[in-house]
């Protein structure tokens, strides 16, 4: 019964659209914007061009840091001051029709004081530092009607083990997330918690490393029913996955919350983050997530950038529609693949053998038993010699 648009959920990212600069690990500022300098005046002329662009693209929400959309001060109260003023500012533009804040989050990346962690940092005051940035940002996205709520680790990982206490960076780790969803209760937050797992980069080695080093990690603090992922389609590429090999599996362990959506392939690294533009690709990772029940707090967060080169600020809007476009033909290709049902019933066809009811003791049984069975009904699996239909080509048949 749900639109179309509704399992989309688009989302434009404040950080790579108009706090990007255009640098990379080899070279800085390509891009010149009116808003680039550090004073709430150019916060403002920024916000101004932001929300008139997603006016332009009728975009349904937005996503930001703390620290795209505020100065840094010279203190931490004149930072969380900035940071205030600045969500009114906010606030006022989307009560005048902006879109919705998918999910808000907290920078402990850019700023030199993080380069070695913010939670597993072995200096206790970037521990406290980091926390209460995260306070003042679950404040400003609760305060913005922010849907969820992100925190990407990242440089929550080591650059060399020789000189790292990893069960110590750990548990700080847990610890914090731990408060994390202690003041989300506390302050009645409704939405989710999102981790959102990556590998390496800019760390050599990042904690949060994937899906299932995430539940690995929530599992042990008790946190697998408060905090779901939010997965990036670079990131899932980045780790040795697939996007939809990441996505099946948070489904499947219960976490599924939001993606990052851009377009990363063998030769990615460093954030090259395309903006989507496989409609095949995209409709396997919509399969997964339409299989999965779709969106519930979650939705497509654009976590994409221009091309250094790209000088022309109209690009940004022309990538945002091209995007969408390649999202809703894939999730369009993706709702005909389950209508047409031929995938399902062939999966579900291969696990038939299960609705046995002598299969399912099978599964409450023990290795003695088993094996005085297996004796006595001397069996003898061969593989079954049915046809197997290709699914890949089944699949190409809906784009
Ligand atoms: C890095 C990322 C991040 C996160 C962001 C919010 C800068 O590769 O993907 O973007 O998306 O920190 O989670
Ligand atoms: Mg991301
Ligand atoms: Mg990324």
């Amino acid at each position: 019964g749900r639109r179309m648009e509704d399992h989309l959920r688009f989302a434009i990212c404040y950080w790579h659209s108009f706090a990007w600069q255009g640098g990379d690990p080899f070279g800085g500022q390509t891009f010149l914007r009116p808003w680039f300098g550090d004073s709430m005046e150019n916060a403002k002329l920024k916000a101004d061009a932001a929300f008139e662009m997603f006016r332009i693209l009728n975009a349904p929400y937005y996503c930001f840091h703390d620290a795209d959309m505020r100065p840094e001060g010279s203190s931490f109260a004149e930072t969380t001051r900035n940071l205030e003023e600045m969500t009114d500012y906010f606030a006022a533009k989307m009560e005048a029709g902006g879109p919705k804040l998918l999910w808000g989050t907290a920078n402990l990346f850019s700023h030199r004081r993080f380069m070695s962690g913010a939670a597993t940092n072995p200096d206790p005051d970037v521990f406290a530092y980091s926390a209460a940035t995260v306070k003042t940002c679950m404040d400003a996205t609760l305060r913005l009607g922010g849907e969820n709520y992100v925190l990407w680790g990242g440089r929550e990982g080591y650059e060399t083990l020789l000189n790292t206490d990893l069960t110590k960076e750990l548990d700080h780790m847990g610890r914090f997330l731990s408060m994390v969803v202690d003041y989300k209760h506390k302050i009645g937050f409704k939405g989710a918690i999102l981790i959102e797992p990556k590998p390496q980069e800019p760390t050599k080695h990042q904690y949060d490393y994937d899906v299932a080093t995430v539940f690995g990690f929530l599992q042990r603090f008790g946190l697998e029913k408060e905090v779901k992922v939010n997965i990036e389609q670079g990131h899932a590429i980045l780790a040795g996955h697939s996007f939809e090999h990441e996505l099946a599996l948070a489904a499947s362990l219960g976490i599924f919350g939001s993606i990052d959506m851009n377009r990363n392939d063998y030769q990615s690294g460093w954030d090259t983050d395309q903006f989507p533009n496989n409609v095949p690709e995209t409709a396997l990772a919509y399969y997964e997530i339409l299989r999965a029940g779709g969106f519930t707090t979650g939705g497509t967060n654009f976590d994409s950038k221009l091309r250094r080169q790209s000088l022309d600020a109209e690009d940004l809007i022309l990538s945002h529609a091209g995007a969408m476009d390649v999202c809703a033909r894939g999730l369009k290709a993706a709702a005909a693949m389950l209508e047409d049902g031929r995938l399902e019933s062939a999966r579900a066809a291969r696990y038939a053998g299960w609705a046995k009811p002598e299969a399912q003791a099978l599964l409450n049984s023990d290795l003695d038993s088993i094996t005085a069975d297996v004796l006595a009904r001397g069996i003898d699996p061969q593989p079954s010699s049915g046809k197997q239909e290709k699914l890949e080509n089944l699949v190409n048949r809906f784009m």
